[in-house]
């Protein structure tokens, strides 16, 4: 077969429809273009060989290549563009994305149990319009110990019971030392007028917190939660403690006939002292008296320390162990349960308000 023969035109369309067919990438099927349409390709050999036709043969032969060129261009543009289609299919079945998939389940955070319990406790005093105050929790001697009326050789003050750290400070051992920094403010704050023998707005507060205790077993954690309360004025009785407690725990405990008894007891910042025990008529603890706080007369001295005559101010205190009124309330019997970071037993709460 020559190279002018139309059949010899036909054997190369279908020959570079083959190797187009077989390109199985765009490069692949540039190299196949280029044997045919390139400077070197087959076609351009087709053309370069009329030069010695004459121009009747010029005009026919010359119909015959460009037709065969066109069938060659078209074949590569229908390759091209399959390539490039399978190329966008590929690409969106590798990105393919089933929105009607349900959404990925994120963990629900929730709070920790005892935090639950100081923001029922802040929410209830807060009811009875007592302020939350907060404070540093590593403290001076003055503000743990001595403002307290603490003697220097209270058994309080040891290496045992208290950490030390360096520079003279502690980490305070009770909430207290925030009752008297707000006291001192709030006095401060109303100095004028007490010294023009006015009154000043009662001191009416609770210090929820950490403090810190030389002490680890099932029911002691060296660092632990306190919630002390103090309501200093003109005419603050013991009576007003028995109904403001009282309030508190029926309310917490979500029992309305739950009972209180005010027990004799000593601490150095009140005066007289009682431990307050609550006995529940219904449920699983009815009839037991359960300690849940401390409580009484603010002593003299400690009014004193606030900036405030102790024959003209008076009031009370109580201190409660947040984390003992959480095992209460949840029936857990083993204190070191909520600092041990143990999701089986936090997530329990979860769904738990306060
Ligand atoms: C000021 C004056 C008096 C706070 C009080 C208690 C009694 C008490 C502890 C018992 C164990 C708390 O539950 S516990 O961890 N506390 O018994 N605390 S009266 O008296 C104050 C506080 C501040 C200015």
């Amino acid at each position: 077969m020559t190279s002018s023969d139309p059949q010899d035109l036909q054997a190369l369309v279908d020959s570079a429809q083959a190797l187009f067919a077989q390109s199985a990438t765009p490069a692949d099927l540039e190299n196949a273009k280029a044997q045919f349409l390139g400077k070197a390709g087959r076609l351009t050999e087709l053309m370069k060989g009329m030069a010695s036709l004459s121009v009747e043969e010029k005009k026919t032969r010359g119909a015959a290549i460009n037709q065969a060129k066109q069938a060659i261009e078209a074949a590569l543009q229908t390759r091209r563009q399959a390539l490039a289609d399978a190329e966008l299919a590929q690409q969106l079945k590798a990105e393919s994305l089933d929105v009607t998939l349900p959404g990925r389940a994120r963990a629900r955070g929730g709070l920790h149990p005892v935090s639950l319990t100081l923001g029922r406790i802040e929410a209830i005093f807060g009811s009875m319009g007592f302020e939350v105050a907060q404070g540093p929790e590593i403290e001076t001697d003055w503000f743990n110990f001595t403002a307290l009326n603490t003697p220097q050789d209270h058994p309080a003050r040891s290496m045992h019971d208290t950490f030390y750290v360096e520079g003279g400070y502690l980490l305070r051992t009770h909430t207290s030392p925030m009752q008297i920094r707000h006291a001192v403010q709030h006095v401060k704050r109303y100095r004028a007028q007490l010294d023009a023998g006015e009154s000043m707005p009662e001191i009416r507060v609770i210090a929820p917190g950490r403090t810190y205790r030389v002490d680890s077993d099932a029911t002691h954690s060296p660092m632990f939660h306190q919630c002390e309360g103090l309501w200093i004025g003109e005419a603050v009785s013991f009576k007003d403690l028995k109904v403001v407690f009282t309030d508190f725990c029926r309310t917490f405990f979500e029992s309305d006939d739950l009972v209180l008894r005010f027990r004799p007891s000593f601490f150095p910042f009140t005066e007289p002292s009682a431990e307050v025990d609550i006995q529940f008529q219904h449920g699983p603890l009815a009839g037991r008296w359960l300690e849940v706080a401390g409580s009484g007369q603010v002593h003299p001295n400690v009014v004193r320390n606030m900036g405030l005559d102790p024959e003209r101010y008076i009031g009370f205190a109580f201190g409660m162990g947040p984390d003992r009124l959480t095992m209460l309330r949840y029936g857990v019997n083993d204190l070191r349960l909520f600092f041990d970071g143990d999701m089986r037993f936090l997530s329990q709460f979860q769904s738990a308000h306060a």
